[in-house]
């Protein structure tokens, strides 16, 4: 039977980790496409780039690699990383090329309470907390700009700079997603983050076009936080918080304490947005592909399912994306948990019971 619309996935599991946890989300998508009987299939293609490629070729992905992308319908994750090739190249060579290629200018990470995790948050199970952290994906610290020179001078004489880059352009859209997300929730408020009193010029145009998208948006709240301050706030006073919108580094550190508080980052699932659909989406959990465990089956795979609920959403399958949320809520709240979030199932044990929790 041919299904009535296929989804081309470009898979890029990459390295550690991300081979267990890619593996896990294309079992969960392919078993709701059998479920769909035919009205939706996924037709996956996968590429083996990451840091075993670059032991190869020399390169974390093929020379015409982002042509090879460019026409998938979204691309599914895994991690990068890997002691063999340095971090910042690893990174550069693939994650970050491909979110600035794809001009993926918005990063929506969600940090969720999940039923039976253990956070320090928690007092009870039934806490209603969550919020999403709105990150600014294309610029900032994470602009690519600077360089190091002097090397010769010797005697410790190297200088390096590092530039961060706000745009006013970059900073609007990202706020105005944040404002827009906001709209859809039932608390409508959008904490801004940054270090403006520090960060004189570029953190102080992000405050000011806040401050003029703010008065687009009479409906709702705001406030003007430093990264600081936020960060306790994500400690002291979460239940005061719906969206948080920061520039690339202020939100990629935040989002990582959010999923920490959550009760791991293991579980948290992140989107790479091009909103205009001029390029493909990228969708991968927020961890990172974690050397001390890669391959041994104990991985919490929760993250990786998660953002596949998010690629449902964006491919416009909402009911699909909510089938596959409740799935991980009812996996976690039965007891069927990996080691970092106090259990003793394996990876492949949490894919399953997912798999099993979307009937139901
Ligand atoms: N799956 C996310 C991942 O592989 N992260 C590795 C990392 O170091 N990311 C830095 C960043 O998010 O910019």
């Amino acid at each position: 039977m041919t299904a009535q619309r296929t989804f081309r996935i470009a898979a890029i599991p990459a390295d550690g980790v991300g081979i267990e946890v890619v593996a896990a989300g294309r079992a969960v998508l392919d078993a709701l496409a059998t479920a769909s009987h035919g009205r939706f299939a996924f037709d996956w293609q996968e590429f083996p780039w990451g840091c075993g490629y670059h032991a190869e070729h020399g390169r974390m992905m093929a020379e015409d690699g982002l042509d090879q992308l460019a026409d998938f319908d979204a691309i599914y994750f895994g991690a990068v990383g890997w002691p063999t090739v340095p971090d910042h190249v690893s990174l550069w060579g693939l994650r970050l090329r491909i979110c600035q290629s794809f001009d993926q200018w918005a990063n929506v990470r969600p940090v969720e309470f999940l039923p039976g995790i253990r956070s320090p948050l928690r007092k009870a199970d039934d806490t209603d907390l969550g919020w999403v952290v709105v990150r600014e994906n294309s610029e900032g610290e994470y602009a690519g700009f600077g360089g190091r020179n002097f090397g010769g001078r010797g005697d410790r004489g190297e200088v390096a700079v590092q530039s961060a880059v706000f745009t006013e352009v970059g900073c609007e859209r990202i706020i105005r997603f944040a404002f827009d997300l906001a709209r859809t929730r039932s608390r409508r408020k959008v904490s801004s983050v940054t270090k403006s009193n520090a960060q004189q010029y570029g953190m102080v145009l992000w405050d000011d076009v806040f401050a003029r998208v703010a008065t687009d948006y009479p409906d709702v709240e705001t406030e003007s936080v430093l990264v600081d301050a936020m960060a306790a706030k994500f400690v002291l006073r979460p239940e005061d918080l719906s969206v948080v919108v920061a520039s690339n580094l202020n939100a990629d550190i935040l989002s990582d304490l959010g999923s920490a508080l959550a009760g791991s980052l293991g579980l948290a699932a992140s989107a790479n947005l091009n909103p205009e659909r001029r390029f493909p989406s990228m969708f991968e959990p927020v961890h990172g592909s974690a050397p001390d465990i890669a391959g041994q089956g104990i991985c919490n795979p929760l993250g990786a399912i998660g953002s596949a609920a998010l690629m449902l959403e964006h491919l416009g399958l909402p009911d699909e994306a909510k089938a596959v949320q409740h799935a991980v809520a009812v996996t976690t709240g039965s007891g069927t948990r990996t080691r970092d979030v106090g259990g003793t199932a394996g990876t492949e044990d949490v894919t399953a019971a997912v798999i099993d929790n979307l009937a139901g």
